[in-house]
């Protein structure tokens, strides 16, 4: 029997704190929304895991922990405390965490901190982590890493536990290229690097993965088809998993006797009018400073509203070490001053102000006891906030008023949302929450609850595991098998048994090896007295199938009896045939608009060219410089996704040092298959080395063999390491 895996959860903090008392330890555990999510997953997962572990940094001393686990050893046995010293820990966690990537991931590039010293202990912390991590580890384990704090750690771990299932989940946004691109070189490539290392990377909305994909193509040149990333030895999931809550805690919580109590006290504050209410880290990215502007704005144009209305404003202290936190804090309390001074009354107060923390029971009554939430983030990756409020108004009533900047926006789309630097929106928002019929409320709230309930935090941390699950089935379709010697004997002894052998050839990287120029890998007399070899045996049909153009192919093995496939199938001629075409066109005005995006790139790219073709046009960077030739070419693809429109049959080929447009449909994949189809051969294989011969794989591996020349992964059954293989074999099998 398989034994039961354990689940592995890194996080920045550990969820638990020790306290002591009179030398006497107990543990508690912060009851944060991850917390409770994989609480619940560990107990509804039936079994799937036998034990949760957690790793992360600890409030607690390695002493007190040393102490704490002698008393305690069976509530200690999934505690992993990682000791970080203290130099370390402040570099890593206010420096290149909060100073850093905070800023720039929620767009305040302005505010972001360029330090190499906080970077190199952002790296000496996660490789703590993975030292930690990678010592316990026990085979069958699954790793979830959790966070920004931690980004380079996937790939540290990868580098020692090749085999591991890792999954990583960033619980803020990952921005657009343009602003990701603006971290130094080392940085950028490193932190995606790492992400990568991983099997299945989260992210709370499409956006953030799209982001996330355009980062990794520009800047590290591994495309994403579909959800998948493709680098040169592995494939990556990533894709969105909007982040939830326990719906039932929070919808729940409204009946609670100390809920309500607390609640009632809260509407003292304006017995006879309403209450608006938001509760949020101290953090610029909150949006609190334009909340109160907002408010300001809407008592100014409302006169009608002065006591009629009050803003439980509460802030919960945050990373105050941080200078930009402490300028946040100042500039805050001004403004709760000033807006206080100008519309406050003797027996109104527009705004009541607490900077500290609540309770959980306090955080209810204040969720139920408000008519409006305002949340009204700049940048905030998902917001749990909004989404509590919604849950816990079990009551019906009550209104969001939610900046479409936050992550949350994409699935409240039922509750008012603003932009929240426009003033003036905020205002008119706070109007139509607070005057909203009360049928539209709950028309509202249900639905909004609705989407809450059936995808809450117990159903995240599902759906996440059983992703993760199938990225490793997918991967170990893909994983590389070398042609060995025992398969090398299968494929010969099938070979010899045969009557109809049917032999797919790709040309260049297969037959031949690459050249500076296309022109110049004419076959030499190896590779033409193999294909001699190989056709005069009559049992063999020999296909040699390429992107080439015709013209070229014709003049260099015309000659022989086999078939020739030429631009990925767009014209072919079978042994003692005429040639034939496809009778899908490329447009003329396609090919002038593809040819001057390529065009603009051989100005941009020295020694880089235009190969024309009847169905294609290929832009070649392989004689450029390394660098820049690639650069040039993800720009390229990039410019060429936007110009080519649905309407346009079109397909963007990322090959080996080429990008290549050509009309869909035609690919080596049908072409291989349908001359299959005529002959029906019961023996067939088919190898290639480049992207486009994936097709060809895919298309043929439920008949025959497929052979990837190269390691990297493949829908080929099997691989050869490279060139050099390929003709000593085919020598050798035909006897
Ligand atoms: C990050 C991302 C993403 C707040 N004050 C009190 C209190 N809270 C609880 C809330 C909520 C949580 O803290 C705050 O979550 P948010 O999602 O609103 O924001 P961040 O802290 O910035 O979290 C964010 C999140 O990670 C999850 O992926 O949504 O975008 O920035 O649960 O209830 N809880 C109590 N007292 C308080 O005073 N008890």
């Amino acid at each position: 029997m398989q034994k039961p895996k354990r689940l592995l959860i890194v996080s920045n903090r550990l969820p638990y704190q020790l306290q002591e008392e009179d030398g006497n330890f107990k543990f508690s555990m912060s009851s944060g929304g991850l917390v409770s999510a994989l609480k619940s997953y560990m107990e509804n997962s039936a079994g799937s895991f036998s034990e949760m572990h957690w790793y992360g940094n600890a409030d607690f001393n390695e002493k007190e922990w040393t102490e704490a686990k002698k008393q305690l050893p069976e509530e200690s046995a999934g505690v992993k405390p990682v000791f970080i010293p203290k130099n370390l820990k402040e570099k890593h966690y206010s420096g290149f965490s909060n100073s850093t990537l905070w800023p720039h991931f929620h767009y305040f590039p302005t505010f972001t901190k360029y330090d190499h010293d906080d970077y190199k202990a952002y790296h000496k912390v996660n490789e703590l982590f993975a030292k930690a991590i990678a010592e316990n580890y026990e085979e069958g384990d699954v790793i979830w890493v959790h966070d920004y704090q931690l980004l380079l750690l996937p790939q540290m771990l990868r580098r020692r536990l090749p085999d591991a299932t890792i999954g990583f989940f960033i619980h803020i946004p990952f921005p657009s290229f343009e602003i990701f691109r603006m971290l130094p070189r080392e940085w950028r490539e490193n932190l995606l690097e790492g992400m990568l290392g991983s099997d299945l990377v989260g992210f709370h909305t499409n956006d953030y993965v799209l982001h996330f994909q355009k980062s990794v193509r520009m800047i590290l040149g591994y495309e994403s088809k579909r959800r998948i990333i493709q680098t040169e030895n592995r494939a990556i999931r990533s894709d969105l998993f909007p982040i939830s809550i326990d719906f039932n805690l929070f919808n729940k919580s409204f009946d609670k006797p100390q809920v309500k109590k607390l609640k009632r006290k809260i509407a003292n504050i304006n017995p006879e009018g309403k209450i608006i209410f938001s509760v949020d880290r101290l953090d610029y990215t909150k949006g609190l400073q334009n909340r109160l502007r907002g408010y300001e704005r809407f008592l100014q144009e409302n006169p009608d509203w002065y006591g009629k209305v009050t803003f439980n404003l509460v802030v919960v202290p945050s990373r105050d070490v941080i200078k930009k936190y402490g300028e946040s804090k100042r500039k805050l309390e001004e403004l709760v001053g000033r807006i206080n001074g100008t519309f406050g009354q003797m027996d109104w107060q527009p705004i009541v102000y607490q900077y500290r923390s609540l309770d959980f029971d306090e955080l209810c009554a204040a969720y139920t006891g408000c008519d409006v939430a305002l949340i009204t983030p700049v940048r905030d990756g998902m917001n749990l906030v909004s989404k509590e409020f919604v849950a816990s108004r079990k009551d019906l009533r009550g209104v969001l008023v939610l900046s479409e900047m936050a992550g949350s926006a994409a699935e409240l789309g039922e509750a008012v949302l603003i932009n929240p630097t426009d003033l003036d929106e905020i205002s008119m928002g706070i109007k139509r929450a607070l005057t909203m019929p009360i049928m539209m409320q709950s028309r509202n709230l249900e639905i909004m609850q609705e989407r809450i309930r059936t995808y809450d935090v117990n159903m995240w941390a599902h759906d996440f595991m059983t992703q993760l699950n199938q990225v490793k089935t997918l991967q170990a379709n893909k994983k590389i098998r070398e042609v060995g010697p025992i398969i090398r004997k299968e494929m010969t002894d099938a070979y010899e048994k045969a009557e109809k052998r049917m032999l797919f050839l790709d040309y260049d990287g297969t037959l031949m090896p690459f050249q500076r120029e296309p022109y110049m890998a004419r076959p030499n007399e190896r590779v033409l007295n193999l294909l001699e070899k190989l056709t005069s045996d009559p049992k063999n049909i020999v296909t040699v199938i390429s992107g080439r153009d015709k013209t070229t192919l014709n003049e260099w093995l015309g000659h022989l009896p086999i078939n020739l496939v030429t631009e990925h199938g767009a014209a072919r001629r079978l042994r003692g045939e005429d040639w034939k075409q496809t009778e899908k066109i490329f447009n003329k005005e396609w090919r002038q608009e593809i040819y001057h995006q390529m065009n603009l790139h051989v100005h941009r790219c020295a020694k880089s060219f235009i190969e024309e073709k009847t169905f294609a046009l290929a832009w070649h960077y392989r004689n450029a410089d390394k660098d820049l030739g690639f650069l040039r070419s993800r720009e390229l693809i990039d410019s060429l996704y936007r110009v080519i429109n649905n309407n346009m049959p079109l397909q963007v080929i990322d090959g080996n040092k080429v990008i290549e447009v050509r009309m869909t449909g035609v690919d080596k994949g049908s072409a291989a298959r349908e001359i299959f189809e005529m002959e029906r051969g019961d023996f067939i294989l088919a190898i290639g080395d480049d992207r486009t011969d994936e097709d060809m794989f895919k298309a043929l591996n439920d008949v025959g063999y497929t052979i990837k020349v190269g390691t990297e992964s493949s829908d080929a059954k099997y691989n050869f390491a490279n060139i050099t293989e390929v003709l000593p074999f085919f020598e050798k099998i035909s006897g």
